[in-house]
């Protein structure tokens, strides 16, 4: 078995955090309700084609004041989860830390400067749980270079796209793992394998060396998006939404899940599961060996919506009678 994910397969129950500058639209530009087959929150910038400068008009709509990371990490802690993963940057190539790659980055909008990330892995200390990082590399509409759906049908020169890579991604993931103390696990998105698209096998063991190389501890997720042909130190798999794997896996896996649909908060969503829904999913998952993270996608003012937190806390109710330690 892999030592580095030893405590990744005793933890089982984890909390995915989407919270970025969509989180400020709730999933509605400008007056549209409309809702189709993407309607992922934090998928509005690609969706509704807003440009990078436009986009963080709707930073004005955070308050700084009341955002509190802590209160995310308590709540997982109340809830018997045992480490976060926090969108760091998520497909609209907005840095949520003080980043000096580039400008698209919270310390840049923010007076007092923000950084999520620092605050985040300061709460992990204190209240003893892990930190983990998603951050999408494949996908990046923000840069000018990076990947976006369009491309598939434009295309995008390998020179160009190697030009984000080099410049943005490496630099970024180099200064996450050095600025922040130790770092849990890297959670990539990539679910198309890389041979569809525009990232190549060099670039993806050049972003794994990397990190092996900084933070040899840290774990990385399946979606890197390599096979394990390519690269068999695979530390654990991330499978589809609410997927189940099995106890005869050859690597650890997880599966993520939300509460409702949208992964960042969106005002439309009513259809929230029930905790003996989510109860159900979190046991069938440990029974057969597997790790569940559990989403909240945090409102502009770092609030998590109580249809959210009630039902954490039901889980951290329960598995206080019925888990083990
Ligand atoms: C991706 C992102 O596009 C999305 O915004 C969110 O961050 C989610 C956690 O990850 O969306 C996916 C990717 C893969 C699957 C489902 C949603 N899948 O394989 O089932």
């Amino acid at each position: 078995t892999n030592e580095r994910a030893r405590w990744f397969t005793n933890a089982r129950f984890g909390m995915f955090i989407h919270w970025g500058v969509y989180s400020g639209a709730e999933g509605i530009w400008k007056g549209e309700k409309l809702r189709n087959d993407n309607d992922y929150a934090e998928w509005l910038m690609y969706r509704n084609r807003i440009d990078r400068e436009e986009y963080l008009t709707l930073l004005d709509r955070f308050n700084w004041n009341e955002i509190n990371p802590e209160e995310w990490v308590i709540l997982a802690k109340k809830s018997g989860m045992k480490y976060v993963t926090f969108t760091a940057k998520h497909h609209d190539g907005f840095a949520l830390w003080d980043s000096k790659v580039g400008d698209y980055d919270l310390g840049n909008y923010t007076n007092p400067k923000r950084d999520i990330v620092k605050e985040l892995a300061e709460a992990c200390k204190k209240h003893g749980l892990k930190l983990g990082l998603y951050y999408s590399h494949w996908v990046d509409w923000e840069h000018q270079y990076g990947w976006d759906h369009t491309k598939e049908v434009t295309g995008i020169s390998a020179e160009k796209y190697d030009q984000y890579w080099q410049e943005k991604v490496i630099p970024q993931v180099r200064e996450l793992l050095t600025n922040y103390g130790e770092i849990g696990m890297f959670w990539f998105d990539m679910w198309i394998h890389h041979a569809h698209t525009v990232v190549t096998k060099e670039q993806l063991l050049q972003l794994k060396s990397l990190i092996r190389e900084l933070q040899p501890d840290c774990i990385v997720n399946s979606r890197l998006g390599l096979s394990v042909e390519e690269d068999p130190d695979v530390d654990f798999k991330t499978l589809g939404d609410n997927q189940l794997g099995s106890k005869k896996e050859n690597f650890p896996w997880q599966s993520p899940a939300t509460v409702a649909h949208s992964w960042g908060f969106h005002a439309l969503d009513t259809e929230w599961k029930s905790t003996s829904t989510l109860l159900k999913s979190l046991i069938n998952n440990v029974s057969l060996n597997g790790n569940f993270m559990l989403n909240i996608g945090p409102r502009a003012d770092g609030s998590v919506p109580f249809e959210i937190t009630q039902r954490m806390l039901e889980m951290g109710r329960w598995l206080n009678v019925n888990g083990e330690a």
